[in-house]
């Protein structure tokens, strides 16, 4: 049966949310500036495909909690959760992973507090994707209130992928047939052959092209 929050929790959830939200749409018109310069910038070779964001749904929260041994309050979803408010950036090739992070490390305002690069270090699983935890101040009521916002970042390939794994493991409840996450590595590993593959072409497409910038400079 699914977990959900007393009647006073949840209330006191829904006001919480409000911050997140009013944090994430911060961070959101953040990124779509950077995304914008690039597109002046960069043309074609644009390292970000991409911008979606979510704020974590209070079923969602309950059930991670829940998942986690955590008390099934607002205030423990506040001290324990770092994904209510998640920003998901899709880029073109794998190595435009690091420029972004290392852009989005220098942006004003913001203070990077956690990064996890499940790119060059996959989970067991396969997964790969770029993890950075950052710090956004919001003013409101007179008060200034710090949240913190989930990046991941990762290829459309990568994106493709995890999507897949998160079907399947919600259908199997996390407990996925040996054969199922055997076939689930092999494709995440050949797919990170590709998405290296991949940007070879394009430096070669920059080289005919005379273009003179690179997609990224690590
Ligand atoms: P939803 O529905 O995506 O919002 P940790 O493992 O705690 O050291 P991590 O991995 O940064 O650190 O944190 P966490 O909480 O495990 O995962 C955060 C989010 O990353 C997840 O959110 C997923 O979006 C994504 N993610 C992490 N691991 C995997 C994985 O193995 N497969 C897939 N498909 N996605 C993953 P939620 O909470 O799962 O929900």
């Amino acid at each position: 049966m699914a977990v959900k929050f007393c009647e006073l929790e949840f209330e006191r959830l829904k006001k919480l949310l409000l911050s997140y939200e009013w944090a994430h749409r911060t961070m959101l018109t953040k990124l779509s500036i950077i995304h914008d310069a690039l597109k002046v910038e960069r043309g074609a070779a644009n390292p970000i495909g991409s911008i979606a964001g979510r704020i974590k749904a209070p079923e969602s929260i309950a059930g991670k909690l829940h998942k986690l041994n955590f008390e099934l309050t607002a205030e423990s979803a506040r001290k324990n959760l770092f994904d209510i408010a998640g920003i998901r950036i899709i880029c073109s090739y794998a190595r435009d992973i690091y420029y972004l992070a290392g852009l989005i490390r220098e942006m004003p305002g913001i203070n990077v507090t956690t990064e996890k690069d499940y790119v060059t270090n996959p989970k067991k699983s396969g997964y790969r994707s770029y993890h950075m935890i950052i710090e956004v101040g919001i003013y409101h009521s007179g008060n200034i209130e710090t949240l913190p916002v989930e990046i991941q970042l990762r290829t459309e390939a990568m994106n493709f992928w995890a999507t897949l794994e998160h079907q399947v493991k919600y259908k199997y409840k996390d407990e996925i047939p040996k054969h199922l996450s055997d076939e689930l590595i092999s494709c995440a590993d050949q797919i990170a052959v590709l998405d290296n593959r991949m940007f070879v072409i394009q430096d070669i497409v920059s080289l005919i092209n005379g273009d003179n910038e690179k997609s990224t400079d690590i």
